[in-house]
């Protein structure tokens, strides 16, 4: 992508600091299965969420000896967990912000929910790094629109984890080429707009089944898409949901909204499980919670439905207006599953935002 290569005419070097927030998200249409950096195999579409945040500052120190350099602080320690990923992430995206290499950046960084809560924290912590980055950018560059900075930003941020391309803006966006949506690519995400306004406040109730780290990483698991028996069947099935779901979604029509992000969360499931090697990150519980919601929703018919990530906790989706019941069942019936009876009411967000220092 040498759009996105930096080339600013001036080589001015300053000293700056700034602080973003940037949402987590969650996947209607997954992204399961990748080529090199973060190339994805199908389209996907996420909501993306307003609670679950990271807030980011960067400081950025201009020093004599070319090479970047960098402290991490992870909600006000060092934390030598995150380097890796750190490292790696400012590899991947140097070629197109070349200016990093004379600065030393002190960066900060604070989730809003619990870091071993089994919540992604990839997507919110990545992007709210490239937004900082790119933020910088523009301080010294007058030339960037405000499109090239959403999109350059959304761009990094998939050089450090693909599913963090979606959590730039907001309320929902897709990611990956497709003939469903004109200006989709595999390089950022795209905001969609136009959508049923149900949409525009939708509830994500995140019910913690399992905190900590799971048995089998995301990596791994777009890993073992290469080769998978059924990799081109899920690839195409992605891009038929991804079209129907767009209709849906433009009508308002629930239902079969439900039906098709159902499927996804099973598929994606059944992917793992018809791995080699194969492997299972659903808990007990989160088939009790599966089986308790089919039985309320054919109860009460509130539409209340649910999606998964690559792990055991599940994400219940259901419009603003139905908040009240919902609720009632999710306290009483549902969370005796959740690890301490731990859940997270959140919903549908605008994107990511600066913050005041
Ligand atoms: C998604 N997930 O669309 C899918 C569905 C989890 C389930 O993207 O290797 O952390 O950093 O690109 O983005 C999780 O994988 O993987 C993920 P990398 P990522 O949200």
């Amino acid at each position: 992508m040498d759009a996105f290569r930096y080339s600013a005419k001036t080589t001015t070097t300053i000293s700056y600091k700034t602080r973003w927030q940037a949402p987590s998200n969650i996947a209607l249409i997954k992204y399961w299965g990748k080529e090199k950096n973060q190339i994805p195999k199908n389209p996907s579409l996420s909501f993306t969420l307003q609670k679950c945040v990271t807030e980011t500052s960067i400081e950025f120190q201009p020093k004599p000896s070319s090479g970047l350099t960098f402290d991490f602080f992870f909600e006000g320690k060092p934390n030598p967990n995150f380097l890796p990923k750190l490292n790696h992430f400012f590899d991947q995206i140097r070629p197109y912000v070349s200016w990093l290499d004379g600065y030393h950046l002190t960066i900060r960084s604070d989730n809003s929910f619990p870091h071993s809560s089994g919540i992604a924290s990839s997507a919110s912590a990545m992007a709210a790094l490239a937004l900082g980055v790119m933020d910088a950018e523009r301080e010294m560059d007058a030339g960037i629109t405000d499109t090239l900075f959403t999109t350059k930003a959304s761009f990094l941020a998939r050089l450090g984890s693909g599913s963090a391309a979606r959590s730039v803006e907001g309320p929902i966006t897709v990611w990956g080429k497709t003939p469903s949506v004109k200006e989709a690519s595999n390089d950022f995400a795209c905001k969609i707009d136009s959508l049923h306004t149900v949409f525009t406040t939708y509830q994500d109730t995140v019910l913690i089944v399992e905190k900590g780290s799971k048995s089998v990483s995301s990596s791994q698991g777009h890993a073992l898409m290469n080769g998978h028996p059924f990799a081109n069947q899920r690839f195409e099935q992605a891009q038929q949901h991804l079209h129907s779901l767009l209709e849906v979604m433009k009508e308002g029509n629930l239902d079969d909204f439900i039906r098709i992000v159902e499927s996804e969360a099973l598929t994606l499931h059944a992917m793992m499980m018809t791995s080699q090697p194969y492997y299972l990150l659903m808990e007990p519980q989160t088939l009790s919670i599966i089986q308790k919601v089919w039985a309320f929703r054919k109860e009460t018919h509130l539409p209340l439905c649910f999606t998964l990530d690559a792990g055991a906790n599940i994400h219940l989706l259901y419009p603003k207006e139905h908040t009240a019941p919902i609720l009632d069942f999710i306290k009483n019936e549902l969370s005796p599953y959740c690890q301490q009876g731990y859940y997270i009411e959140d919903a549908v967000g605008r994107g990511a935002k600066k913050m005041y220092i």
